[in-house]
This record gives C-alpha cells, sequence and structure tokens, in this order.
C-alpha cells in the first residue's frame, strides 16, 4: 500500500529527503509524544526555539548569518514535517524565519542584521511580527498604530493583536503608521512602555503563544527603523514569504489525518467487516488521497518555482488557498472515519482540524486569497 499516489518522492533529492527523514525522526521523538499534552495544556516549551536552531531550521531559506542557505523545496518538506505534528509548531518556525528574521534579512541595516539574525538562527533570541490590530487584519492599510519622529528618535504608540511569539519574542517586528507611510521597525523586548498579554481561552493553535503587543510612548533610536521598508509592500513580501511555508505545512496535517483514517478504517469492525471494506469508506479516503497528493504536487510546483526565482504572491495565493482549505476538508473527512473516537484528544484528527481554522485564516483568510486571484483573472481588484 502507498500514499504517494503521484510517486512525487522519487522527484526529491537524496538532499531533500535527508532533510525531511532528519525532521521527522526529530518530530517523532521529541515532539508527538507530547503534542496532545501540550494542546490540552495551551503551553509549547519554549526551548524548542534552541532545539529548533541546533537542527538549522530557523531561517532555513536565508543566507549567511549562520542560516542553512536551504532550498524553498527543502524548507517547504520541512514544514510539512512540522505541521503533520501541530500547526503551533510550524507557526513558531515560520514566523521565526520568514515573517521576523525574513523581515530583517530583507529590509534591515547591516547592523541590525549582524546584531539579530545569528541570535535568532540559532534560536537564543525569538522574535515575532506584528502587522494585525485588533480593527485592522485583512486591510493591514488601515492600521493605527503609529511612529512620530522626536529629535533623532521615533516614539511608537499602538496596539497589535493576535501575535504568534509575542509573549516570548526578544525582538518584535513592528509595522507602523508614519508621516511618511508605513515603516517597519525593532523593537526589543526591554523597550520602555512594550507589554505582552496573553490571547487566552483558544480553541485552536493551542500549543502556539499569541499575544496582544501594547506600545506606549515607546522612544526607539534611530536606528531601529528597518532602512530598507518604504511602504506597505515590505510587510507584505514578508506574508509571502511565510505563506509558501504554510502551503506546504498544511499537507502535513493532512496527511497525518489521512494516516490516521486508514489505520483507523482498518481495523475498526462494523458490520463484520473492516469500515475500509465499505464503498463508503474508501471513496472518503480516495477524495483524501487525491487532494493531498495533488496538494503535494502543487506545493512542489510553486517551490521549483520559487527555487528559480520565478514565484509570483498570486501563485502564492493559489497555494495557500487551495492546500489550506483541502486540508481542512481531509481532516473533516477523517473526523467522520473515526466516529466518536475523532472527536478526542486520544488521535490528532480534531487538533488538526482547530488548527487548520487558524490557518484558513491568518496569512491573509480564503476570501483575501480569492480576490487575489480573482484581480489576476479579471484585472479589477474587487478588495474595496
Ligand atoms: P496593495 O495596494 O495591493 O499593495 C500594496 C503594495 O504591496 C505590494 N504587494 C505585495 N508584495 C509582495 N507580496 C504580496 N503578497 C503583496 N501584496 C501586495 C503591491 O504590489 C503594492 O506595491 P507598490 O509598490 O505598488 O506599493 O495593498 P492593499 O492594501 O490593497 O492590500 C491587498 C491585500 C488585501 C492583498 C493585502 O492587504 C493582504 O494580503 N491582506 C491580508 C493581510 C494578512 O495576510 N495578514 C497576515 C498577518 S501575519 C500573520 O497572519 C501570521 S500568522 C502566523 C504564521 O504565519 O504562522
Ligand atoms: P477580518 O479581516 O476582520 O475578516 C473577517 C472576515 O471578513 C473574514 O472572513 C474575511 O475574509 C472577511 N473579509 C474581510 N475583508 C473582506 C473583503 N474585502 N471581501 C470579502 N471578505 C472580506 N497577525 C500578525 O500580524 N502576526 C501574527 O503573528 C499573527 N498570528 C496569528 C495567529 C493566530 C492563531 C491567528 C488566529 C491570527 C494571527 N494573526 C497574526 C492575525 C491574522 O493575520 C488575521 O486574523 C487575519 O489577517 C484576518 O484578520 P481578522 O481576524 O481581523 O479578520
Amino acid at each position: 500500500m502507498t500514499t504517494d499516489l503521484l510517486a512525487l518522492d522519487p522527484e526529491l533529492t537524496v538532499e531533500d529527503r535527508l532533510i525531511r527523514d532528519t525532521v521527522r525522526r526529530f518530530a517523532d521523538d521529541h515532539l508527538r509524544p507530547h503534542i496532545a499534552d501540550w494542546f490540552e495544556a495551551g503551553v509549547l516549551p519554549r526551548d524548542l526555539a534552541g532545539e529548533f536552531g541546533k537542527l538549522g531550521l530557523l531561517g532555513m531559506h536565508l543566507t549567511g548569518y549562520g542560516c542553512a542557505g536551504s532550498t524553498a523545496v527543502q524548507y517547504g518538506l520541512v514544514c510539512t514535517e512540522l505541521e503533520a505534528v501541530d500547526s503551533g509548531i510550524r507557526s513558531l518556525v515560520s514566523v521565526q524565519g520568514s515573517l521576523a528574521m525574513y523581515a530583517i534579512w530583507r529590509y534591515g541595516s547591516a547592523e541590525q542584521k549582524q546584531q539579530w539574525l545569528p541570535r535568532l538562527a540559532g534560536g537564543d533570541a525569538i522574535g515575532c511580527f506584528g502587522l494585525t490590530e485588533p480593527d485592522s487584519g485583512s486591510d493591514p492599510g488601515g492600521m493605527r498604530t503609529h511612529a512620530h519622529r522626536d529629535g533623532p528618535d521615533w516614539v511608537l504608540d499602538g496596539t497589535k493583536m493576535w501575535i504568534t511569539n509575542g509573549g516570548w519574542a526578544d525582538v518584535a517586528v513592528v509595522w507602523a503608521r508614519t508621516d511618511d507611510g508605513v515603516r517597519g521597525f525593532l523593537v526589543p523586548r526591554d523597550t520602555p512602555g512594550f507589554t505582552t498579554q496573553e490571547v487566552g481561552r483558544k480553541l485552536s493553535l493551542r500549543a502556539s503563544v499569541t499575544s496582544e503587543l501594547t506600545f506606549t510612548g515607546c522612544r526607539l533610536p534611530a536606528d531601529a527603523q528597518l532602512p530598507g521598508a518604504t511602504s506597505l509592500g515590505a510587510p507584505l513580501s514578508c506574508l509571502t514569504e511565510a505563506r509558501f511555508g504554510i502551503l506546504w505545512g498544511v499537507l502535513g496535517a493532512a496527511r497525518e489525518c489521512f494516516q490516521t483514517a486508514v489505520d483507523y478504517a482498518g481495523t475498526r469492525v462494523q458490520f463484520d467487516r473492516p469500515i475500509s471494506a465499505f464503498q463508503l469508506t474508501q471513496e472518503k479516503l480516495v477524495d483524501m488521497a487525491v487532494e493531498l497528493n495533488k496538494g503535494l504536487l502543487l506545493a512542489l510546483h510553486l517551490g521549483r518555482l520559487k527555487d528559480a526565482g520565478a514565484l509570483t504572491p498570486a501563485q502564492v495565493s493559489f497555494g495557500k488557498l487551495n492546500n489550506v482549505r483541502e486540508a481542512l476538508t481531509i481532516a473533516r473527512q477523517a473526523r467522520t472515519i473515526l466516529g466518536a473516537n475523532g472527536i478526542t484528544l486520544d488521535y490528532p484528527v480534531l487538533r488538526h482540524m482547530n488548527n487548520l481554522e487558524s490557518v484558513l485564516t491568518y496569512e491573509g483568510t480564503s476570501e483575501v486569497h480569492t480576490l487575489v486571484l480573482g484581480e489576476q483573472i479579471t484585472g479589477i481588484p474587487a478588495f474595496r
């Protein structure tokens, strides 16, 4: 029996498979045995960042400053293995590498890169990325957080909401309105006036730190500003990086749900037969396998485009829209196959399903990505 119905595995290089299998082994040994408990308790051990740093996973697709310089496909494969455990674990890695580190790597000064990137790559420091606000999510251009000049300094005021890694972060990459448009700032943890508050009572992404960041008269030196970021396009370009990881990652969650359903259906007996022998169950498993493999094919294609420097943001929207939507459908189908057992934390499917509800919303909702593609097709932006 195989789940690799399109024979995609041989398409990977030996190095791709080595990296993937190393991360899968780490996940089996150190993450999978604990994840249900972490999710139930609503915690994630902070020292995982150091472990991921040692494995070279943080900012692995970036070059220099202790980053591994891996290919986009390799980064995608790692996201898949991490999210097969839990979306919260992939979130930790993608916010660190694709949002916080990428912003500094692409838009930071030489000093900012030198100060932060090696520590972030090693997991000795944690970063977060503050774009969303309580009143501006899909429309980040409506942000209220603002920075104004006071002599050579900047003074930052405002609130960011739903920020992954926020409560842990040693440095926050914060996007704010200025007299000259949107700019990015590096705000160290100990900056007076910078506080964080955890978002509680979550039913999704429980094994992830999600925080509100508040900035009250935060005085920052002139060199806290990211010199290369000169418009809203800068944070949006970071989102493209993170969305790329997500379109691979969710296939891990989908794979875990699919495999759980196949295993369960093979051993669960009703009406004197394993439920996998019923045509209706087989139809569900086939639908899941078809979408999972199509998603992988899409991810590999987009990964190769990215490695060739030819991937466009709209193509990333295509991948994020399709793969998250299909992963969620796969999780829901798996849940039905597990019957009542599917609602517990003894199996990963409802945990994944709940997580995927967040993934459907963050990094651009399915509606936003639909409108991005709608604009590609018609030439008419329908956002406003
Ligand atoms: P618009 O006028 O279209 O664009 C402004 C400038 O940005 C450029 N641009 C992009 N560049 C790179 N990548 C992209 N994806 C880009 N999208 C737009 C654009 O070309 C333009 O450049 P220029 O040079 O002409 O100025 O901007 P808009 O305000 O109309 O917005 C368009 C829209 C709705 C697509 C955008 O606002 C959007 O993507 N909204 C969704 C917001 C979002 O995804 N937020 C995510 C926050 S971070 C997060 O969720 C982390 S989750 C944790 C985890 O990842 O694990
Ligand atoms: P809204 O923008 O208020 O949208 C609500 C609904 O309206 C959605 O269905 C949306 O698609 C729809 N809608 C909005 N505009 C339109 C339109 N023009 N046409 C049709 N429908 C529309 N943000 C960060 O900056 N950093 C992070 O690290 C981060 N981590 C997150 C972690 C978690 C667990 C979650 C849940 C969110 C996180 N976010 C983060 C925030 C996330 O990016 C936003 O939730 C997301 O962009 C959507 O914004 P919103 O929740 O304000 O929803």
